[in-house]
């Protein structure tokens, strides 16, 4: 591929983001195709500066705002250092979260106006968007199940409590049903097999010519 390719993994807690972008990555790499997976925040040494604070420090006082402008100062360096190089060199980028989590996070889940975070994220990348998201469609409480199944712990954002998760949510579905963004809605309740096979699908789908010549 010439020109690369972004795709971005997304949904609430647990949704299975990490688990699918793993298995995304073994598919696309054994197709022959190279690839760049990262985490957002993350994915960059500023990156994982900023989740670490973000999310580790639940000691500290973190308004609204400042958590905006954190996970966008975090995007600005991810776009720069590592989705664009990447896609230069033709590689399909993977990315677990990008700017749908800024705005269902911090636009519906905390309560910034939602045109402040589009304008303000528009800036941090730059104008780059994603080739396809795909949101694994999760109802938030089976997320919490999975994650405490898995004994993982609670970070800062996760303590927000349950009001907030269910506008995280809300969120989710209301920017997948505006059509204003490349988004696949994948339903993330089946095995982990099963969403993998519905990702392919759906990535059959949005790019027939790449995927019909490289799986024939
Ligand atoms: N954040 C933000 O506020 N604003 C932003 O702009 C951005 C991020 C970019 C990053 O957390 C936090 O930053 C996030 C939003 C905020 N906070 N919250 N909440 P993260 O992305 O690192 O973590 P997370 O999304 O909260 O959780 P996670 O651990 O990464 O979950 P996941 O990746 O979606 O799921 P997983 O790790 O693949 O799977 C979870 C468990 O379920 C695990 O044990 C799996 O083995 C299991 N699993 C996975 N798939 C299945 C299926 N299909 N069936 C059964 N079990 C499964």
């Amino acid at each position: 591929m010439e020109d690369g390719l972004f795709l971005v993994l997304e949904g609430v807690e647990g949704a299975g983001k990490t688990t699918q972008v793993r298995l995304l990555e073994e598919w696309l790499k054994g197709l022959g195709l190279d690839v760049t997976a990262a985490r957002e925040p993350g994915g960059t040494a500023l990156g994982e500066a900023v989740r670490a604070v973000l999310l580790d420090r639940s000691e500290l006082e973190v308004p609204p705002e400042s958590e905006l402008l954190l996970v966008l100062a975090a995007r600005a360096a991810f776009v720069k250092d590592v989705v664009l190089p990447a896609r230069a060199r033709g590689d399909v980028v993977v990315a677990d979260r990008f700017s749908l989590s800024t705005f269902a996070y911090q636009a519906y889940g905390r309560g910034i106006e939602l045109e402040t975070v589009r304008r303000l994220d528009a800036f941090a990348r730059a104008g780059l968007e994603p080739d396809l998201t795909l949101l694994l469609d999760l109802p938030p409480e089976e997320g919490v199940r999975r994650q405490r199944t898995a004994g993982k712990g609670c970070d800062r954002i996760e303590q927000a409590g349950k009001a907030f998760h269910a506008r995280v949510a809300t969120g989710y579905r209301a920017l997948a049903a505006s059509g204003d963004h490349r988004i696949c809605v994948i339903d993330a309740v089946g095995t982990t097999d099963a969403v993998h096979g519905l990702v392919r699908a759906a990535l059959r789908e949005a790019f027939p010519g790449t995927f019909r010549i490289l799986t024939g």
